[in-house]
């Protein structure tokens, strides 16, 4: 784990969680066995570190039955990872609504000052347990609400659109993005055959893949991401009235992305970068938090909105079609005590609504209401998954679900049937139980796909980045088909995806991948009149939090005097920006200041900026800094990260004396420079060449 720094590092968890309702319920269910002697399952003291054989060089014994069940039980202690999502990490946290939400819903959890405890799980759909958190992909964000009305799952992604709209085919998109089926591989990501052919006959997917493929798909950590519930779902108030609605998470700490090639290297080095990210943050006590925000619809029976198939999972209500409000915050702040137990064994599921809350014929979310909860039980070897103590309800639970593979309750009574005359559980009366919408249902049966027009969103999303993010999402495109193997499956999606959405994206791709160049004019020229930032919130001027961001400071040939280090850091931790000294080695430098990383135990990708202090080196030392410093440098400009040279010369040696970078003598004027920049732009990606336009598309 990586050493923070900053002087607000200490642990707020201890004061955060004293005793909220699930704080409180967990708390017995805590397990200290620090320091105890060690015992069977059975509770007979033991030690099992030799095993019991015969002799000193003989055979181990069938009688050393304590550890025969010591590796029995070893054999046994994973549970079967998701089938997607597998990795992820997980914190505790609370939610406050900002009001009283009554007139749209009889949800408790949006009752005015109401406030439930959560537990938010981020995940990344297609790497395995194993697998790096950075890779580019769709990350999850799932939360449950402990609410004093049962549990509330809002199980989303951090991207607004879907790559399918009808969950038949979720096995289909599944097996093709994941590991091909003979070699086993690519593990991780999408860039391979069975994707892109999956792809290709799924046009519906054009916009997702593009959010994907674009810098939203690389983010710098889950503190800067959004969630998304994707689907419409129905709010019913107390009164039996129908509001349909759309749910997002946005981040007060504003969207932060990676460039490509930094998400790989840090994959390579650290592949819980973002796991680490998250947990380091709430043991700093900076504790990241969300606003939830709904997009409303009036509930016609239509389930469209100005045009928008709200049935359809594939099509996105841009936030200036459709202005959300604000109804509550999220703030995750306690991280948990036991990685299996909580963040392996939690089951989210869409079909965790509490009353007011509801679905409509969404064919993607109607299988979505039965896969977890199948997921579930097949992941808890049975039915009793939601006894476990991250998954319990705050409040009780009675009900004749009984028995099945550890079953942890003994229930009381000699009834389990319902209703009954004998002492045993009541239905609810049709006033308490869980809200259905009345509506009259008819048609007839039949296999129906269901068909928007797949290329406008797209093009929507392509035209509303920059001339940056589109060379970035260029960029991915190249990078996915080119590791497609067969060049009939990328001409294919050249020409029947990318060229519909627009003839010069096609081409460009086209041309960086070695494949045939749709003709000038053979696919869409379309210009939108109308683009939506809300599609793309990466980029733009507005200045964003700089809390959590990581700087670090470098210094040619270790000479960073306690002054210079002193003046940078006091301005850091008033911004609550973290910060590592990295030098040849770590330990005391011979002037005092202690230096955390190494170049060997570090690189420049796990820096959102640098510092050099160069002003403290004699002239001879500056014209010797050693290659692997200068590479550091040279690496983070590469990146598009604000540098900062506190003296005069360096970067201008290094010829990396351009736009983002910021020297002075004067330590103050440069981390000013450096937070101010860290809060506006972020990054610098106009160092990067671009494609020449107007040659490959006219
Ligand atoms: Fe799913 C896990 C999000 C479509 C079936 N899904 C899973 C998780 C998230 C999502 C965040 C991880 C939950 C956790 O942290 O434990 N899934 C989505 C979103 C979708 C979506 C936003 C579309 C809008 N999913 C989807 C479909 C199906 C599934 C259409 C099946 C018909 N998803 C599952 C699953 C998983 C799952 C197989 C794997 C493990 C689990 O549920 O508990 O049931």
């Amino acid at each position: 784990m990586r050493v923070l720094t900053a002087s607000i590092c200490f642990s707020l968890a201890s004061l955060i969680h004293a005793q909220t309702p699930k704080q409180e319920q967990l708390a017995s269910f805590l397990s200290d066995t620090r320091g105890q002697t060690e015992t069977t399952d059975t509770g007979v003291l033991d030690n099992t570190t030799a095993s019991l054989r015969g002799g000193p060089r003989g055979y181990v014994l069938l009688e050393d039955t304590v550890n025969r069940k010591k590796l029995l039980h070893f054999d046994r202690q994973r549970a079967p990872e998701r089938v997607v999502h597998a990795l992820g990490h997980a914190a505790y946290g609370t939610f406050t609504s900002y009001g009283d939400w009554s007139n749209i819903t009889s949800a408790c959890w949006l009752k005015a000052n109401a406030t439930s405890d959560v537990f938010t799980r981020f995940s990344v759909v297609v790497a395995g347990t194993g697998g790096a958190d950075t890779g580019r992909d769709t990350h999850g964000f799932a939360t449950k609400l402990y609410t004093e009305c049962g549990n509330q799952d809002l199980v989303g992604n951090h991207v607004s659109s879907f790559f399918i709209n009808d969950g038949a085919l979720f096995p289909d998109l599944v097996n093709a993005v994941k590991a091909e089926p003979d070699k086993g591989f690519p593990t991780g990501g999408s860039a391979h055959t069975t994707a892109y052919d999956f792809f290709t006959q799924n046009p519906e997917g054009a916009e997702q893949l593009m959010s994907v493929l674009s810098d939203l798909g690389i983010p710098r950590d889950t503190r800067h991401i959004a969630g998304n519930g994707v689907h419409t779902y129905r709010f019913i108030n107390a009164a039996g009235k129908s509001t349909l609605f759309k749910w997002y998470w946005r981040p007060m700490l504003g969207f932060r992305s990676m460039v490509y090639d930094e998400a790989t290297k840090i994959a390579g080095k650290n592949n819980n970068y973002q796991r680490a990210d998250l947990w380091n943050s709430i043991d700093a006590g900076m504790f990241p938090e969300w606003e939830f925000m709904i997009q409303t619809f009036v509930d016609d029976g239509e389930y469209r909105y100005k045009g928008i198939d709200l049935l359809d999972a594939t099509q996105v209500v841009p936030f200036e079609v459709n202005p959300p409000i604000a109804l509550g915050k999220l703030v995750l702040n306690k991280n948990p005590t036991n990685y299996f137990a909580e963040t392996e064994s939690v089951s989210f599921a869409p079909s965790n609504v509490v009353d007011g809350v509801s679905f409509v014929p969404d064919p993607l979310l109607q299988w979505r209401l039965m896969s977890y909860d199948d997921s579930t039980m097949h992941r808890h070897n049975g039915p009793n998954g939601y006894l476990l103590p991250v998954n319990r309800p705050i409040v009780p639970i009675n009900n004749n679900y009984r028995d099945g593979y550890q079953q942890p309750l003994l229930y009381e009574g000699a009834s389990d049937s319902s209703p009954d005359n004998i002492g045993g559980v009541q239905p609810a009366s049709p006033e308490e139980d869980l809200d259905f919408y009345s509506e009259t249902v008819t048609g007839k049966v039949g296999r129906y796909g269901v068909f928007n027009e797949p290329f406008a969103q797209a093009r929507a999303l392509w035209f509303t980045m920059d001339k940056y993010a589109q060379q970035h999402t260029v960029d991915a495109y190249r990078f996915e088909l080119g590791h497609v193997s067969d060049p009939n499956v990328t001409a294919n999606y050249i020409a029947q995806i990318l060229n519909p959405i627009n003839n010069c994206l096609a081409r460009r791709v086209a041309y960086g991948v070695g494949s045939p160049l749709p003709a000038i004019g053979s696919g869409s020229s379309v210009v939108p009149n109308t683009t939506y930032p809300s599609l793309f919130p990466l980029g733009g001027n507005a200045s964003q939090p700089v809390t959590g961001l990581m700087v670090g400071i470098i210094s040619t040939n270790d000479s960073v005097s306690m002054a210079t280090y002193n003046s940078l850091t006091a301005v850091l931790n008033t911004n609550q920006v973290l910060f590592e000294v990295v030098t040849s080695h770590q330990g005391p430098l011979t002037t005092g200041v202690v230096s955390n990383q190494s170049y060997i135990t570090t690189a420049s990708i796990f820096y959102d900026a640098i510092i050099i202090v160069s002003g403290d080196s004699t002239q001879a030392e500056l014209s010797t800094v050693p290659m692997v410093e200068q590479d550091f440098v040279r690496e983070a400009f590469s990146h598009g990260k604000p540098i900062g040279e506190v003296g005069n010369g360096f970067l201008n040696s290094l010829g990396l004396d351009k736009v983002g970078t910021f020297a002075d003598t004067d330590p103050n004027s440069v981390i000013n420079s450096i937070v101010g920049a860290l809060e506006s732009p972020g990054r610098y990606p106009q160092r990067q060449p671009l494609d020449d336009v107007q040659s490959i598309c006219s």
